[in-house]
């Protein structure tokens, strides 16, 4: 029997029968994401990325094979925010986590000006986390490193990861030698990291965490991989292997913009322990079949040490905690196989909540609507294949109603090359255009008065719309003045 279509059918069945010819090839295998998040990592602590003192041939050698950001952002100034805000997607003003772990559990100082709002320490379960996104899609999901999400009833295993290596709710660990145990900070608080035991005196947590992740490629050979590898590096404890550190003292000049031997250190480790997992994926025939993200969680930190000043984001202004550049431009590198140009870069503005949506849709992974609903990144698919595509995104956002060496409690708006930030407390205003002052030192809030009335009516807006918690005037506080 012979059968008539119509124009749209033959349209159709054409495209069935593509689609059809296109399925008859053997299915690619999903993509492997190993996505590096080091801690407190600068924007300039990088050789790809200006660093004079800090040699980092391995990553110099992926920024090189990837694409680089140049006005990437943490979406906080801290860890826990930031960290929430890659497994979510979503803002940590929205997620009511804008201060780290340990400082959410403490009462809010009152000894200021204000008093900071009283905020969420743990990542809360109604949310469908990246890591869980992947193990619905059949991926091996594994967590190496700092977590900073929440105490024991939100550890990593209970957010979707099948395996937790070295995950607690501390931000950092009491040193970076085995047994990585011992007593913290002012209050000689006992700390250690779980699932490391049976190293040697000398062992480096850097060296071993990378240990751990290389076992877990070995093995994950049923199963494509999300391997979260969160270093606990450069963050503090300043502690760096001795001979490197010797070296780096020995390598000391004046006027070099870094000039920490015991961080340069630190650096160095970081980077040979990226050569390490990328030499893996190549010696496993793997590296074409794995995206490979590496960022930080906040700004370099520029305060002291053991005496000794930590890092400089020079030529960015100021450091960790503020929401100056130097607290949230980080670096970014992404190399996606078959989709980012070698040795290409990209001037668009992104943030670490836009990893969510990008690798939930491109990878098709599992997701869930009503948490994508609240999810503020962007997919950067169409940045990555082409990266002059402007996102058109609008604005970006910061909210840090909190105090820490480097800042007041503040918000922040970067829209195209305008940033303003406004101060809770005196009302404090700054306009900087970063085309042109890219270290935010000509306030032009005086001499463009109406962007600055439009870029804080857009972040009052968006306050209101993520119900942005506000520090409250400490009453206190002005009466003993
Ligand atoms: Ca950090």
């Amino acid at each position: 029997m012979s059968q008539k279509y119509s124009l749209p059918q033959l349209i159709a069945l054409l495209v069935v029968t593509m689609n059809g010819f296109a399925n008859d090839k053997a299915p690619s295998k999903p993509l492997n994401v190993l996505l590096i998040v080091v801690d407190d990592l600068g924007w300039s602590d990088l050789g790809c990325y200006g660093a004079d003192l800090h040699q980092t041939p391995h990553i110099d050698s992926l920024c090189k094979d990837s694409l680089k950001f140049t006005d990437a952002y943490a979406a906080a100034s801290i860890c826990t925010p930031t960290r929430a805000s890659i497994m979510t997607g979503i803002y940590p003003a929205k997620l009511h986590m804008t201060i780290w772990h340990e400082a959410a559990h403490r009462a809010p100082p009152t000894n200021r000006a204000l008093i900071p709002p009283t905020v969420d320490a743990n990542l809360a379960h109604h949310h469908m986390t990246l890591a869980e996104s992947f193990q619905q899609a059949g991926y091996r999901t594994a967590h190496l490193g700092k977590w900073h999400l929440g105490t024991a009833g939100f550890y990593p295993e209970l957010h979707g990861f099948d395996v937790n290596i070295g995950g607690t709710f501390w931000g950092c660990p009491a040193t970076f030698f085995y047994p990585y145990r011992g007593l913290f900070g002012s209050r000689q608080e006992l700390r250690y990291v779980p699932q490391l035991d049976g190293g040697q005196p000398g062992e480096y947590l850097t060296d071993r965490l990378t240990d751990e992740a290389i076992q877990i490629i070995r093995t994950s050979t049923d199963k494509p991989f999300f391997l979260n590898m969160c270093y606990y590096t450069v963050h503090t404890p300043i502690e760096g292997k001795p001979e490197l550190t010797k070296k780096y003292t020995a390598l000391l000049k004046d006027g070099q913009r870094h000039s920490n031997a015991h961080y340069a250190a630190m650096v160095q480790s970081l980077d040979e322990n990226v050569g390490r997992l990328l030499t893996e994926l190549k010696q496993q025939n793997i590296l074409d079949q794995t995206v490979v993200i590496l960022t930080s969680d906040n700004g370099g930190f520029i305060n002291k040490f053991r005496g000794n000043t930590v890092t400089s984001n020079a030529p960015l202004r100021s450091g960790k905690g503020s929401l100056y550049e130097g607290g949230i431009r980080v670096p970014l590198l992404i190399r996606w196989p078959h989709v980012t140009t070698p040795n290409s870069v990209s001037h668009e503005p992104v943030t670490t909540c836009d990893f969510y949506p990008t690798l939930q849709a491109t990878l098709n992974l599992p997701s869930n609507t009503e948490h994508n609903s609240r999810v503020d990144g962007t997919n950067l698919f169409t940045l990555l294949k082409n990266p002059t595509t402007s996102l058109n995104r609008g604005p970006l956002f910061w909210h840090y109603p909190h105090y820490y060496q480097t800042t007041d409690p503040v918000s922040s708006i970067r829209d195209g090359d305008w940033k303003l930030l406004k101060y809770h407390h005196s009302d404090r205003v700054e306009l900087f255009n970063l085309a042109i002052d890219i270290s935010e030192a000509n306030n032009l809030a005086t001499k463009h008065p109406q962007t600055t009335a439009t870029l804080l009516s857009k972040l009052a807006t968006w306050q209101t719309k993520v119900n942005a918690q506000m520090p409250t005037l400490n009453t206190q506080f002005k009466q003993e003045r």
